[in-house]
């Protein structure tokens, strides 16, 4: 509770001369809060008058409210801290307003001195981060087939970011998706780390929402991967969920189908190849071919160095979502089916912007971000 000047210090409770000191302690903070906000004469005078006010400035009301009726044994306590503390207040009073009325003598011979017709300063105006623009143009072609997003938190507990995902402690995954783990104080109830992937917000959604799901989740991601060209240990993912109770591999194949048409244009070709992912089964990964040779492996200058001649490009991890998940969000794996993908952001970003180097996302350089208006 704030120390009152319109109470009592017994009404208060305050029974120490320690009590004392620290209601005293707290009122200089107040005072030096309000000061902060003087700028002008006028500011400083209703300072003044909050505090020195002959009717009812707080001077007045620690005489009569707490002086006066101190009991025997605080008495002198409270005014030697009244005394102190009206030292301080008049004579940071008396210093401000020196201040502030060469301030304001300052400025009106300023004033008359200004050009106003120069022109003024032109600030340039920033744009998005290419990142954000592929977000927006993802988000947008989710939207038009009946997708919300939701995001969700880039600290997770090991228990989202992988148990209920079906990758137990030991599990070889983990591997892939070493991270940086938070230095929590010696008996933290648990471990706190950097989310791998966005995947933990398929088991926060699940667990918050009854069937049918269909989300998407943006967001940043974080791996103990040694930055080159195409790894950085700080990167993007937009996952995707689809939960239903009718949902087929053929919904999973044309939605993906659908999106990459969208976001690469009609032509570009597309293939799945199995993978292994815990918490999907069947599992994929899936390709595109190569936006540089147009998939045929080769340019006017031999190989294609994009593709490495192989005419395909690795996009992405998807498959159905694993029964055993659902088992950790009360799911009931013979109702309901569903897919799931987790996309890396900076490498689709790379692909259809022609950028070579996933660094070039990170180091703020304005003569690469200009490119990308
Ligand atoms: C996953 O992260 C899975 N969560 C994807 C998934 C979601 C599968 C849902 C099934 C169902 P993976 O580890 O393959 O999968 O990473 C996904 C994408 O992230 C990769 O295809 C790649 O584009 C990108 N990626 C991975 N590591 C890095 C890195 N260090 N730097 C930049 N991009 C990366």
């Amino acid at each position: 509770m704030a120390t009152s000047v319109d109470k009592t210090l017994a009404e208060q409770g305050v029974q120490s001369a320690e009590q004392v000191a620290a209601f005293f302690e707290e009122l200089r903070a107040r005072f030096d809060t309000e000061v902060l906000a003087i700028q002008d004469e006028a500011s400083w005078e209703a300072v003044r008058h909050a505090w020195q006010g002959r009717k009812s400035g707080i001077f007045v009301l620690i005489t009569d409210n707490w002086l006066k009726k101190a009991n025997a044994e605080l008495k002198a306590v409270v005014g030697q801290g009244f005394n102190a503390l009206r030292k301080y207040v008049d004579g940071r009073l008396a210093q401000l307003e020196s201040e502030v009325k060469a301030g304001t003598e300052a400025w009106e011979n300023v004033k008359d001195r200004v050009d106003l017709s120069l022109p003024g300063v032109v600030r340039p105006l920033g744009s998005r981060h290419l990142i954000r623009q592929v977000f927006q143009e993802i988000e947008d072609i989710f939207f038009s087939i009946g997708f919300s997003v939701v995001e969700g938190p880039e600290i997770e507990t090991p228990y989202y970011n992988f148990e209920a995902l079906n990758i137990p402690e030991h599990h070889p995954v983990r591997d892939d998706m070493d991270t940086f783990y938070m230095d929590l104080p010696k008996g933290s109830p648990g471990q706190l780390l950097l989310r791998t992937h966005t995947s933990p917000m398929q088991i926060r959604t699940m667990e918050k929402q009854k069937p049918p799901v269909r989300v998407i989740v943006p967001g940043r991601v974080y791996r103990r991967d040694n930055p080159d060209a195409t790894h950085s240990f700080a990167f993007h993912q937009v996952e995707g969920l689809a939960v239903d109770t009718d949902i087929t591999f053929c919904d999973f194949t044309g939605t993906i189908e659908y999106f990459v048409k969208q976001f690469f244009g009609a032509n570009v070709k597309t293939r799945f190849r199995p993978s292994y992912f815990p918490f999907t089964e069947p599992s994929v990964e899936f390709d595109v071919s190569c936006v540089f040779c147009g998939g045929s492996g080769t340019t006017a200058s031999g190989t294609c160095g994009k593709c490495k001649g192989a005419g395909w490009i690795e996009l992405f991890g998807a498959g159905m979502v694993d029964p055993a998940v659902y088992g950790f969000v009360g799911y009931d794996p013979k109702k309901v089916s569903g897919f799931a993908f987790g996309i890396g952001i900076d490498r689709l970003a790379m692909l259809k912007y022609g950028i070579d180097d996933i660094q070039a996302f990170f180091q703020n350089d304005v003569r690469f971000l200009k490119q990308f208006p």
